[in-house]
């Protein structure tokens, strides 16, 4: 008997393809659902004493995904996170990317993953169903055509798996994450919510929020979270900072559970365990969301600051230099594969 099961159903159009919604739920009733614009997860729902209720953020249509920068809950590629002037260099070349921030390329600059219409499909596992999500990525300005596949997998005891693959025809770089903003309670913000970063220090960030080289420790900061720590008191710690709130590079690892971080809401005994692969985990508790242009289901159509906390694992720059891309690098016909897990706890 398979335990997980997969359906496809039609979520809208956006300018003209129709986009697709694909589901897992296993016999446990947890729902895990993507769409095939920028591989979005659209819903985890969990279990509740009130029927079931849903953890990520999400918006009423898919045009809202990408009427304002927030990515929410979308796949980044080819490169999470901010690179400086746009440049990359590899073996001493130098590649000018499209830059979307200023003289920044972020989250892989216009053209990234989150903005592309993936092709979706339900796969059969020893598990039972899962969902692959493939995509070429080309004429990005990034070198090489990239062949990426990230398959989702939802399993009995309620792991939620992301395993991104890629391929390129030229020597590039990759270092892909999923941009989900948790909220697990049935507040509107997630202050009420706690957070456990297994990281001692954090990366120092110029003004245009790129690495320095330098870390700093977390040790008597807002930004220390080795013990389980309020997110409302730390927020309010950060608030004579520009950002009030958090906007920041994490330098993990894995702690004796084999997790990096750990959400929890105490109220309704909602968990999320984020297990990674990777040395980095920028999180961003949506200081900057606004009330206009934010469509979110949870808000009933607006939006508002900390509504949501975005956890995501990546590959830090290189300790020393921010233009030192060996840490990401994805040689022509090499094949790379990141994991990232959330271990899901709901109550019973
Ligand atoms: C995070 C931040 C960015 C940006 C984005 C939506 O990755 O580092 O500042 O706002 O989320």
């Amino acid at each position: 008997m398979k335990d997980v099961h997969g359906i496809i159903s039609e979520f809208d159009e956006y300018q003209g393809h129709k986009i697709q919604k694909l589901s897992l739920t296993n016999a446990n009733g947890v729902t895990l659902s993507l769409l095939t614009l920028g591989s979005t997860i659209y819903e985890i729902k969990v279990p509740s004493k009130k029927g079931t209720h849903n953890i990520v953020l999400n918006y009423y249509h898919s045009k809202d995904y990408l009427a304002n920068p927030f990515y929410v809950c979308m796949a980044i590629g080819r490169t999470a996170g901010r690179i400086m002037n746009g440049q990359i260099v590899l073996d001493g070349q130098t590649t000018q990317l499209p830059q979307n921030e200023g003289t920044t390329t972020l989250h892989g600059g216009p053209t990234g993953f989150n903005s592309q219409i993936w092709r979706g499909k339900i796969i059969s596992t020893a598990e039972g169903d899962a969902i692959e999500m493939s995509h070429l990525q080309k004429d990005d300005g990034y070198p090489g055509e990239l062949q990426v596949k990230i398959i989702y997998t939802l399993s009995s005891d309620d792991i939620v798996g992301i395993k991104y693959n890629a391929t390129s025809t030229a020597d590039t770089v990759f270092n892909p994450t999923q941009h989900v903003y948790f909220n697990l309670g049935i507040d509107d913000t997630i202050t009420r919510q706690v957070l456990k970063v297994n990281a001692a220090q954090i990366q120092e960030l110029d003004n245009n929020k790129i690495p320095t080289g330098k870390q700093i420790s977390v040790g008597h900061t807002p930004f220390d979270f080795q013990q389980p720590t309020s997110l409302g008191k730390a927020i309010a710690g950060m608030s004579d900072t520009a950002e009030k709130g958090f906007d920041d590079i994490f330098a993990v690892k894995p702690d004796d559970d084999n997790l990096i971080a750990k959400l929890v809401d105490p109220e309704t005994d909602t968990s999320v365990g984020i297990e990674s692969d990777r040395n980095g985990l920028v999180m961003f508790t949506a200081n900057s969301f606004t009330k206009d242009e934010m469509n979110l289901i949870r808000t009933n159509g607006v939006g508002q600051p900390y509504e949501g906390i975005a956890l995501e694992p990546q590959t830090l720059a290189k300790a020393g230099s921010a233009r030192d891309f060996s840490a990401i690098e994805l040689k022509k016909g090499e094949e790379k594969s990141y994991i990232i897990k959330y271990h899901l706890r709901y109550e019973k």
